[in-house]
């Protein structure tokens, strides 16, 4: 029984040095895949961890369940080392499998707070109740989620952008659903996010983080085109042009 344990520690602990290292150094980092991927294993792993224990909890329902009233039991003393490893070796596999999804998880964190070099950098300003973006070169835009008017966040595709985030009032949150990113404004002090447009194509932003009457129109069109277009949209709004 001892040889099993300890078989279990090593392989638990073998299996997350293993995994731990799937994410490479030197490839592209993608957070957002890296967080589904975190996600679907936290979901198996639920899965699994709850079917053990509801067919072990059922099968011990109906085994040890009273057949007459007044029934004392009559289950077989186990010896102290087939007790400590009814304990240990659950407890082992169940840790290395915790362990695993930590481990995954610092690797995730790391993707998402570092920043590609070549990244495009935007201004983002939170307002009760808008977003306005700040290029580079001074381009600013919104967009007013009411009359759907405005560039709102216009990015290129394929290349990373790091968002620099603050807010003149309260507290918001900036929330990209497609691109698995969401991280808090607050005046005093600037936030950072980055994400990379895979596709071109619209989706949304929009503020995760009650921030009084008109909180759940604080959202904003995020536009992804091909970087040609997106540096020709540029120049173009820098001449005071109308945009994409
Ligand atoms: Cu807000």
């Amino acid at each position: 029984m001892k040889r099993v344990v300890s078989a279990m520690a090593m392989l638990g602990l073998g299996l997350t040095a293993i995994l731990a290292q799937a994410g490479a150094p030197g490839a592209t980092p993608d957070p957002a895949a890296s967080w589904n991927h975190l996600w679907r294993d936290v979901l198996i792993d639920l899965f699994i961890i709850g079917a053990v224990f509801l067919a072990a909890g059922l099968y011990w329902v109906f085994k040890y369940r009273a057949t007459s009233e007044g029934q004392v039991g009559d289950a077989p003393q186990l010896s102290k080392l087939a007790a400590i490893s009814f304990a240990a070796v659950p407890a082992f596999l169940f840790m290395a499998d915790d362990f695993y999804l930590a481990a995954k998880g610092w690797t995730v964190w790391n993707e998402y707070r570092n920043v590609p070099r070549n990244a495009l950098e935007v201004k983002v300003t939170g307002s009760m109740w808008t977003w306005s973006f700040e290029y580079e070169n001074g381009v600013t835009t919104i967009f007013d989620p009411d009359s759907k008017t405005g560039d709102g966040l216009v990015v290129p595709v394929g290349k990373p952008v790091v968002l620099r985030m603050n807010s003149v009032d309260v507290v918001h949150s900036f929330f990209l659903p497609e691109h698995r990113v969401k991280e808090d404004l607050m005046p005093g002090r600037v936030t950072y996010l980055w994400f990379q447009p895979k596709a071109a194509g619209e989706t949304i932003a929009t503020c995760a983080e009650y921030c009084g009457n008109r909180h759940s129109f604080m959202w904003t069109k995020v536009k992804a085109i091909p970087q040609a277009e997106f540096d020709q949209w540029l120049a173009k709004m820098k001449q005071g042009g109308q945009g994409a």
